[in-house]
């Protein structure tokens, strides 16, 4: 069982096996990862798989249909096939009990996307399985996201350029991707990537083991997030990965404590590789920092595997590199007494303390008076605008760092008048004021708000609101007044206003309130936790 072969650019750092002690290690990995509910049910498991055979029947109906449509005979219409992949942490072995499944439907050429989003759609609305279905057919990726038989499923879809899509069909082959349009080619990148990863690796139970572990840690510590300038799920996959083709015959144990290890001595921006760069059939840019500045500018590459190889982790900047660093250096320290047996391992998966660390904060609050998909489309623009706010404040004279908070709070109060609608937007946000937000009503969202939008004959208007939060590590001399940072926040006000869908103050607006540690809100702390606690030695 033992693994000779090389994976990946150099040789092994060792080849060697488990001791009895790090078996041990790795029991006691799997005890934990078990207690803090990382795993599904074998039962909950049995059911994705019995689901997606139902997928992948489906979608042979749905080429069949459209097949037939088109006035192909019986047996052409059949051996048109079609097949679904999936990608995403269910494909890579490491989702837990609320993880969707990441489904792509590859179709031969002659039927379109649009007869996804009709034929295949309408197919989906038969099924008494279907509790919800929302098609968004002008998204970057378009997508289906539905609920089935209880489970969340993202259905995309790949057109090939070729006349039958078999059973057998891999998604390996680069020439695949010839002739395609953009929104194919970025629907098949997905699978590509997670199967090339699973290849490119020594022992794949190993790695998703390893990858729980480092994803759980990556969540607790807040820095794992792709849009705000973290890695994301691909991204530490990959760094996982190649320590797995370093130590091909370790346990999980052992990738762990070697991931935070080579990753803390690591020299970057010396990227992460899997394998070389391969050239490609297409007229697309491959990663290449010595052809493209803006590929020179990506402080930690982790570079992806599958033709065309890009940089999973561009949205790095100081810093959130400054913070990845400082967590793998935590964790480095750390596994060094797990690995002693001196501490256990749930001090890895020790939750963050963003929002008692920080003397000030910025509260970025994003607003719609309008309906909820209104305010899901401000509030995710904005969300996907907040690193370059990040940017511009990390170049700030006296910031040394700003750091980006992972995850948004949302609310949403009923109001009638516009001047109540004033004063909860400037009242949200501050442990001081947040008293006086009781005499609105706050709307709850739950699985029954929907059904009861019809009944509803108040006809009561909603005001949404969507904080995120950038914590300012500043260096002040004496007096924090002289420190002003209108120019940053105003482009970025700018630059959010700039998309015309959004231009009408009247129903979306864009704040930022400086926030200093007390007076953060109630609703950034977990039931349970603590507020910071003031202690006495500083002046002001
Ligand atoms: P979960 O276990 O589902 O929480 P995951 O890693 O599967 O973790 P997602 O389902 O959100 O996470 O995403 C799976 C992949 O889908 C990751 C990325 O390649 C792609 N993806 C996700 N969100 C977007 C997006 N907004 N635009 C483009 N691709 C996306
Ligand atoms: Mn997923
Ligand atoms: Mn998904």
């Amino acid at each position: 069982m033992s693994v000779t072969k090389t994976y990946g650019m150099t040789p092994p750092i060792s080849v060697e096996g488990p001791t009895p002690t790090e078996n041990v290690l790795n029991d006691e990995l799997v005890k934990e990862l078990k207690k803090q509910g990382s795993f599904e049910s074998e039962e909950a498991t049995k059911r994705r798989v019995e689901v997606l055979q139902i997928f992948q029947q489906l979608v042979q109906q749905f080429v069949y249909k459209v097949s037939r449509n088109k006035n192909m005979s019986e047996g052409m219409a059949k051996d048109a096939g079609g097949k679904i992949f999936t990608f995403g942490s269910y494909r890579l072995g490491v989702y837990g009990p609320g993880s969707d499944i990441d489904t792509l439907v590859v179709v031969p050429k002659h039927v379109t996307r649009e007869d996804f989003f009709t034929v295949f759609d309408e197919l989906l609305r038969q099924r008494p399985e279907l509790e919800e279905i929302a098609p968004v057919p002008d998204a970057f990726v378009p997508i289906i996201k539905i609920k089935f038989s209880g489970i969340s499923i993202d259905l995309i879809c790949a057109k090939l350029d070729i006349p039958q899509v078999p059973l057998d069909l891999s998604l390996a082959d680069k020439n695949l991707l010839r002739n395609l349009d953009e929104k194919d080619l970025r629907a098949l990148n997905g699978t590509r990537v997670t199967d090339e990863i699973l290849q490119l690796v020594p022992k794949p139970v190993v790695f998703k083991l390893s990858l729980r572990a480092i994803k759980l840690w990556a969540q607790r510590r807040a820095i794992y997030a792709n849009v705000f300038g973290f890695p994301g799920g691909v991204a530490w996959a990959m760094l996982v990965a190649r320590i797995c083709q370093l130590y091909p015959n370790a346990v999980s144990a052992v990738i762990v404590a070697k991931f935070f290890h080579i990753y803390t001595q690591w020299s970057w921006p010396q990227p992460v590789l899997l394998k070389p760069i391969e050239d490609g059939p297409l007229q697309v840019r491959i990663w290449n920092p010595r052809v493209y500045a803006q590929d020179r500018q990506h402080r930690m590459p982790v570079i992806t595997p599958a033709y065309p190889s890009m940089c999973a982790t561009h949205n790095i900047s100081a810093s959130t590199q400054k913070i990845i660093m400082a967590e793998l250096q935590r964790g480095s320290a750390l596994m060094q007494d797990i690995v002693a047996h001196k501490k256990p391992w749930s001090d890895l998966f020790v939750k963050h303390d963003f929002f008692y660390k920080y003397k000030f904060y910025l509260t970025i609050i994003a607003s719609t008076r309008g309906d909820d998909e209104q305010h899901l489309k401000w509030s995710g623009l904005v969300e996907s605008k907040l690193r370059l706010l990040v940017q511009k404040l990390e170049t700030f004279p006296g910031i040394n760092t700003a750091h980006p908070y992972v995850k948004e709070f949302e609310k949403t109060y009923e109001y009638d008048t516009k001047e109540q609608a004033k004063s909860i937007e400037s009242k949200f946000g501050n442990y001081s004021t947040e008293s006086e937000l009781q005499k609105y009503k706050e709307v709850v969202k739950d699985e029954d708000a929907k059904k009861d939008e019809g009944t509803d004959d108040t006809e009561k208007k909603h005001l949404h609101l969507t904080a995120l939060y950038i914590g300012l590590d500043i260096t002040v001399n004496n007096d924090a007044k002289k420190f002003d940072i209108h120019v940053p926040c105003n482009d970025f006000f700018t630059l959010c206003r700039s998309f015309t869908e959004y231009s009408d103050p009247s129903v979306y607006s864009i704040s930022i309130k400086h926030v200093k540690l007390y007076d953060l809100p109630s609703f950034v702390y977990d039931e349970g936790e603590a507020r910071p606690v003031k202690t006495k030695k500083r002046k002001n």
